[in-house]
C-alpha cells in the first residue's frame, strides 16, 4: 500500500560529514513522503534494543560506540514499497559491495562507517519507528505532489 513506512537514520558520520541533505534528497526525489524527522543523540539502552539481534556479534561494542559518537538524524518515510526500496537506495551493508548510485556505494568505504541505517522488513520498521519516535512526532498530511507520483 501507499502508506507503508520505514525507519531511516543517518548515522553520526553521515551527519558530521554533512551528507544528510543529499541523503534526504534521494528519498524525496524517488517520491517518498517524510513523516518524521529529528536530530537526536542515541543512548545505550535504545541501541541495544535497536540492534538486539546483533548483541552477540564481535563488532557489537564498536557498533555501539560508533552510534554514540554524535547525533543521528532519525527519519520516517512513507510510500509504496518504501521498506524494500529504501534498502535498495542504501546499498549493501558493506559499502565496498554497494553499487555506485546507492548511498553507501557513493559515500562510504568501511562497514563500520556506512553512514546510514534502513529497516530490513515491514515488521522491523514498525518496531524501529515505535522505538525512535513518539506517536505524536509522526505527522499526517497530504503532499501536494501526490497525484504526480501515484497514478
Ligand atoms: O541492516 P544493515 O545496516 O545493512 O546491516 P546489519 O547486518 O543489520 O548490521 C548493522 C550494522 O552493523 C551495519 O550497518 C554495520 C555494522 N556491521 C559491522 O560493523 N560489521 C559487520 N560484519 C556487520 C555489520
Ligand atoms: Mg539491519
Amino acid at each position: 500500500s501507499n502508506t507503508e513506512r520505514t525507519f531511516i537514520a543517518v548515522k553520526p558520520d553521515g551527519v558530521q560529514r554533512g551528507l544528510f541533505p543529499e541523503i534526504l534528497s534521494r528519498f524525496f526525489n524517488k517520491g517518498y513522503k517524510l513523516v518524521a524527522i529529528k536530530l537526536t543523540m542515541a543512548n545505550e539502552p535504545l541501541l541495544r534494543e535497536h540492534y538486539a539481534d546483533l548483541q552477540s556479534k564481535p563488532f557489537f561494542p564498536s557498533l555501539l560506540s560508533y552510534m554514540l559518537s554524535g547525533p543521528v538524524l532519525a527519519t520516517v518515510w512513507e510510500g509504496k514499497d518504501v521498506v524494500k526500496q529504501g534498502r535498495i537506495l542504501l546499498g549493501a551493508t558493506n559499502p565496498l559491495a554497494s553499487a555506485p548510485g546507492t548511498i553507501r556505494g557513493d559515500f562510504a568505504v568501511d562497514m563500520g562507517r556506512n553512514i546510514i541505517h534502513g529497516s530490513d522488513s515491514v515488521e522491523t520498521a514498525e518496531k524501529e519507528i515505535a522505538l525512535w519516535f513518539k506517536k505524536e512526532e509522526l505527522v499526517d498530511y497530504k503532499p501536494t505532489l501526490y497525484s504526480w507520483i501515484y497514478e
